[in-house]
């Protein structure tokens, strides 16, 4: 073999690894999941949460991808997701949502224009062409948000730096289940129909609501209240 030959193979094998080396991973956006929706009753507080499902680390093309609903559309923007992605949330809220005292700060902001982004009396969320939450309805208290599989639980607004949150815009002191403006003896009674699935009217429901995760932990914090 020549000089000249092995010279020009030396330089055609040097770009290849070259260019195999320098190219970016082939950013994906395919397995980021609807995970959870929030809304006021008037809807004009309102959060999505995406959820990347499957333990993609390079999920991270998202930008121009579309959110949609039944009557709305959003194109992500604004917001450059850096790697590592698996199992990540990224979160999508109004500007009066955003603007709520201790809410996770929203990777990205649905256009007041565009506020209720979907409908609490029934609709759907869809990510691009790869996730879709319809409902029939999504809970308005203040305090429950829809998750994916259509569970009813406390909402747990997460952003993409994983700081979580919770609002509840239904109760102002919690554990003040008849609304007298502090939380003694006269809570109880209210407090056991909500937790029995059985309030009546003027129990305030949100103000049972301690979100701990179990019965056992809500009772707990409630005589912690009471005490
Ligand atoms: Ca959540
Ligand atoms: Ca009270």
């Amino acid at each position: 073999m020549s000089r000249g030959i092995r010279l020009s193979r030396l330089f055609v094998v040097t770009v290849i690894l070259t260019l195999a080396l320098t190219l970016p991973v082939l950013a994906g956006a395919h397995t980021w999941r609807v995970n959870e929706v929030f809304s006021n009753a008037a809807g004009n507080i309102q959060f999505i949460e995406l959820r990347e499902c499957c333990g993609g680390n390079f999920e991270t093309g998202v930008n121009g991808q579309m959110l949609t609903s039944g009557t709305r559309s959003y194109t992500f923007s604004g917001f450059s997701i850096p790697p590592t992605t698996a199992n990540k949330h990224l979160l999508i809220a109004t500007p009066d949502c955003a603007a709520l005292p201790g809410f996770p700060t929203p990777n990205y902001i649905i256009p007041a224009g565009s506020v209720p982004f979907f409908n609490t009396g029934g609709d759907f969320v869809k990510y691009a062409v790869y996730d879709t939450l319809t409902f029939a309805s999504v809970p308005t208290n203040g305090v429950h948000s829809l998750n994916a599989g259509l569970v009813v639980a406390c909402n747990t607004p997460t952003n993409y730096a994983g700081t979580t949150g919770s609002i509840n815009l239904g109760c102002s002191t919690l554990g003040d289940v008849d609304g007298s403006g502090g939380v003694d003896g006269g809570d109880i009674a209210g407090f056991v129909r909500v937790k029995t699935g059985t309030p009546i009217g003027g129990d305030n429901v949100t103000c049972a609501e301690y979100c701990t995760g179990t019965l056992a932990g809500d009772i707990t914090a409630f005589v912690n209240d009471l005490l």
